[in-house]
Formats: structure tokens, C-alpha cells, sequence
């Protein structure tokens, strides 16, 4: 019996320190970079899932009236703090049903927290600055990355056959596949086809909207 056990014990760390890294690539129709994109995997063959690490701090932070960073990814039960670093209050809400919260006369220098429990998509808005926004993607696996400005992501999961799901504000559906995650896999490659930006531009004088 304690043989078995200790069997077991061996197979379990064995497949939780097996983790492979393999990068993802994401470009869209033209070929260009898309930064933002989240890519989530969902094990389909019970490959064992770490626990959640400690994780940093991760904050939402209304600075020069806008929301940074514009896309954030967490799992399931991550807390979010938005800081006001600006010296005017804004108005923080999301009428998204996997998260419904306000923030009405968010002064300067608030930090409230809020606990995402639910999975699914938010969309961040402020009533007091239209052009403020920001997406929370709430998900029910450990094992997610979002691109960088060279819309690249590196994705660290152990060993084993994952339903790859990739994310991004302007795509319609979000693009599913299944990919086997072994050493030497990869690079995960997507074009995508974007819809256009319909972020609205910042009206303040001075400010060009710099999208
Ligand atoms: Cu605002």
C-alpha cells in the first residue's frame, strides 16, 4: 500500500514538473503583430494542474484618464485592485454578468479591490470618461498567457493534449483548436481576422488617442 502510494506520489510530481513551454505567435489578417490576444489552455487528457502560485499583486490602474493595462487575464478567484493615480475621480463599472460591480466617485488616490469568482468576459467602463476601457478575462484554468507588443506569448503547461482557445476584444468568436503539448512543439501560429477598432478616441485637448 505504501509502495502504491509512494508510486503514485512519484507519477504525480513527475507529471507536474513535466511542463513544457511553447510560444504562440499571433498576427492578424495583414500580417501584422496583435498585441492583447489571450490564449488559454484547457486540459482534455487530466493532465495535473499546479496549484495557483502566489501571485503578484494585479492591478488595473486609472492613470492620465485611461485604464492600463487595456486586457488582463486571471483565473478564476483573483483579486483586482484599481488604483486612481490621476488627481480626478472617475467612475469605474462593468455590467458584464460574469462580474457586475460600480465604483461611483472614485476619488483620487482610492484602491479598492474586487474578487473575480466567476469565469467569463468583463468589459471595464468609466461614466465619466467614455473612451476609458479596459477587458478582464476570468478563466477557469491556470494555464493562459496574453501577447505582447509583438504578438508573442509564451505558455508553460505540463506535458499533455490541451484545447487551445485564443481570445482577443476585436475577434467575433474566439478560435479553438487542439494542440498536443510535448518538447519541441510549437511555435502555435494564428491569423486572425480582426473586426475594426471601435474604441472611442479621446476628445481632451492635446490628446491624439494614441491607439
Ligand atoms: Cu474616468
Amino acid at each position: 500500500m505504501i509502495r502504491l502510494l509512494l508510486l503514485s506520489l512519484c507519477l504525480l510530481t513527475l507529471r507536474a514538473t513535466a511542463a513544457t513551454t511553447v510560444s504562440a505567435v499571433i498576427k492578424d489578417a495583414k500580417g501584422a503583430a496583435v498585441p492583447d490576444a489571450v490564449i488559454a489552455l484547457y486540459a482534455l487528457d487530466g493532465a495535473v494542474s499546479s496549484p495557483a502560485a502566489d501571485q503578484p499583486l494585479i492591478e488595473i490602474s486609472q492613470q492620465d484618464q485611461e485604464y492600463t493595462p487595456y486586457v488582463t487575464v486571471i483565473r478564476v478567484g483573483t483579486v483586482i485592485e484599481f488604483p486612481n493615480r490621476d488627481d480626478i475621480q472617475h467612475h469605474i463599472y462593468s455590467l458584464s454578468k460574469a462580474k457586475r460591480f460600480e465604483k461611483p466617485l472614485y476619488a483620487p488616490g482610492a484602491h479598492e479591490s474586487v474578487l473575480f469568482d466567476h469565469p467569463g468576459i468583463i468589459t471595464l467602463g468609466c461614466n465619466i470618461h467614455d473612451w476609458m476601457i479596459a477587458y478582464i478575462v476570468v478563466l477557469p484554468t491556470p494555464h493562459f498567457a496574453k501577447t505582447d507588443a509583438t504578438g508573442t506569448a509564451q505558455l508553460i503547461a505540463p506535458s499533455g493534449r490541451y484545447r487551445v482557445e485564443v481570445w482577443h476584444p476585436r475577434l467575433s468568436a474566439p478560435q479553438i483548436q487542439e494542440v498536443t503539448f510535448a518538447d519541441g512543439v510549437g511555435p502555435l501560429e494564428y491569423r486572425l481576422t480582426l473586426k475594426p477598432d471601435r474604441r472611442i478616441r479621446r476628445t481632451l485637448e492635446g490628446k491624439t488617442g494614441g491607439y
